[in-house]
């Protein structure tokens, strides 16, 4: 169990973002090896699976990262994050609040919020936000009710109104973008099909890895 607290961690971090949507090995086997490979965020993504199973799969990939630097966060479900043990939890726009997730798991836990423009992401840092996700940044099929892509320019626009909230690109990214989007002002890339998707998903870390040095700052 690493002694630095999950916000230190994450404020301290940046680089791969890992959601699990669907992957084409084993969540578990895929989460073990992004571990490994150093990746700083994992969150789990599964919106079909009855409340059992993705608690059991929760619980799993806690277990996983529990003893790594690796920090685990659950999508929409505070109360499946608090159950599992999770670091914290990432909302929507239409999930639950900030404030009921922190009550159900505590103010040590991290808190994201999804965001696509400038006035949504400051809304985002007075309701207390720990981080933001930005996007979709390029078009992406994954999220079939995804709103259009802003674009390098709408993730500059949102940097530059909130310079000191850690913020999570994620829409249509890939490993020859990720550069580009990292310095068009995210700290964090997020990526489901890139990895999730990929033929062979541990190499498809590794080549993110390779492409954006792991922690860059
Ligand atoms: N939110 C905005 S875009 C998106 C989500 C969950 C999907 C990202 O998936 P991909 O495959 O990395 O484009
Ligand atoms: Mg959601």
């Amino acid at each position: 169990m690493s002694t630095v607290s999950p916000k230190e961690r994450l404020l301290g971090g940046g680089g791969l973002y890992l959601v699990l949507t669907s992957p084409v090995i084993p969540h578990v086997e895929l989460a073990a090896g992004a571990c490994e490979r150093n990746v700083r965020v994992l969150q789990l993504r599964e919106k079909n699976l009855p409340d059992e199973e993705l608690l059991k799969l929760a619980r799993e990939l806690a277990s996983v990262t529990g003893d790594t630097d690796t920090l685990f966060i659950v999508n929409d479900r505070p109360d499946i994050a608090a159950a599992a043990g999770a670091d914290g939890v990432h909302l929507g726009q239409s999930d639950a609040s900030i404030t009921a997730a922190r009550d159900l798991l505590g103010s040590g836990a991290v808190v994201g919020l999804s965001t696509r423009t400038p006035d949504e992401a400051a809304a985002a840092r007075a309701a207390g936000a720990d981080y933001i996700g930005v996007g979709p940044v390029f078009p992406t099929d994954t999220k079939p009710d995804a709103l259009a892509p802003i674009g390098l320019g709408g993730l500059r626009s949102v940097a530059e109104r909130v310079p000191e909230l850690t913020r999570v690109a994620i829409g249509g990214i890939t490993s020859s973008a990720a550069g580009a989007v990292l310095a068009a002002g995210a700290h964090y890339v997020a990526v489901i099909s890139a990895v999730c998707h990929a033929d062979d998903p541990l190499a498809a870390i590794d080549d993110f890895q390779t492409r954006i040095g792991g922690r860059p700052s």
